[in-house]
């Protein structure tokens, strides 16, 4: 059974059994088909044994409805990757971010290109482990190891929990190990494959640059940096156009006017997106070589940035 067999599609754990059980007794005969239902078997055990999430397209992921800013608040704080932005968080970001499954899902076909044998892979601020599950699933060297990282207490504890249930679920899955910890303060191993997905948004302004300095400095020779940022634009009327069709994006997924407007003033003051010049400049002093944009989706992009 391939990984990605139910690609896009959120299938209930109990759903799986009565699948299995109208395909396994009839449908198939020889050792191709005694392996597939034997290896059938195994996952739906294993899904069965895990009611909180599910697989999609090979992640797995909770399925709770994000519900976080749906009631009017007296006073919206500021957003933090907190236990209840835990529980929705899989749903929060594909319904408020163009293009998330895309981008998550081709990360790990692009790492798989650049991937050094017996080197590292980060996730740097990995929240529940999107990243890191593609990584370890798309990526054949010889000898590599994923090591995630996250500052959110919360986010760790729950990812660890996929990552078990991803090793559950699939067979010859890279290494991984997940670190709680700032990656600001993290002493980079030689890597060939670095994520910032979503993350260096996060970042004070002033320290971006030291970051992306030190995560240079640390990659080898035919890796990179896959960089996913929110975008502003310089020109007013882009930025705007771009900002109202973001705000079409999330009705579209189902948000109220008020959910968009609350968690538009709890966002603001946390993560700071910067322009595609900004993004390119940057990298190039930080002292990479290219910096090549290779998708976009309204004001959402992803850059891959080489040594
Ligand atoms: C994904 N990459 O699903 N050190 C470590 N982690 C941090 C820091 C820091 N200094 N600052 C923020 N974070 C993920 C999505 S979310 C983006 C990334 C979003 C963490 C923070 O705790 C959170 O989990 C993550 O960076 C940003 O592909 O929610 O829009």
């Amino acid at each position: 059974m391939n990984v990605n067999d139910n690609a896009g599609y959120l299938i209930p754990s109990g759903a799986w059994t009565t699948i299995a059980s109208k395909l396994a007794p009839t449908s198939f005969h020889g050792s191709w088909a005694r392996r597939f239902i034997r290896q059938s078997a195994h996952r739906i055990a294993n899904l069965a044994k895990m009611p909180a999430f599910s697989a999609s397209a090979g992640t797995v992921v909770s399925k709770e409805p994000d519900r976080l800013f749906a009631q009017p608040l007296a006073q919206v704080p500021d957003f933090a990757f907190n236990e209840d932005v835990v529980r929705v968080f899989p749903d929060m970001i594909k319904r408020s971010v163009p293009g998330y499954p895309t981008i998550v899902e081709n990360l790990g076909v692009l790492a798989a290109q650049f991937a050094q044998p017996n080197s590292v892979l980060y996730d740097l601020g990995s929240s529940l482990g999107a990243v890191t599950q593609a990584l370890r699933r798309h990526v054949r060297s010889d000898g590599c190891r994923v090591i995630a990282v996250d500052n959110s207490a919360a986010m760790v504890e729950r990812c660890r929990e996929y990552l078990n249930g991803q090793d559950s679920m699939f067979q010859e899955l890279l290494p991984v190990e997940v670190i709680e910890g700032d990656i600001l303060a993290l002493e980079f191993q030689p890597t060939s494959v670095v994520a910032l997905n979503f993350t260096l948004q996060f970042i004070a302004p002033e320290q971006r640059l030291a970051l992306l300095t030190r995560i240079r400095q640390a990659l080898l020779p035919g890796g990179a940096l896959i960089l996913s940022e929110k975008l502003r634009f310089n020109d007013s009327e882009e930025h705007a156009l771009l900002t109202d069709l973001h705000v079409a994006f999330k009705r579209a997924n189902g948000y109220s006017e008020l959910e968009i407007a609350q968690k538009r003033s709890a966002i603001e003051n946390v993560m700071k997106p910067d322009s595609l010049e900004e993004h390119r400049e940057r990298l190039l002093a930080a002292g990479f070589s290219k910096v090549v944009p290779w998708f976009q989706c309204l004001n959402f992009a992803s850059l891959i940035a080489l040594p």
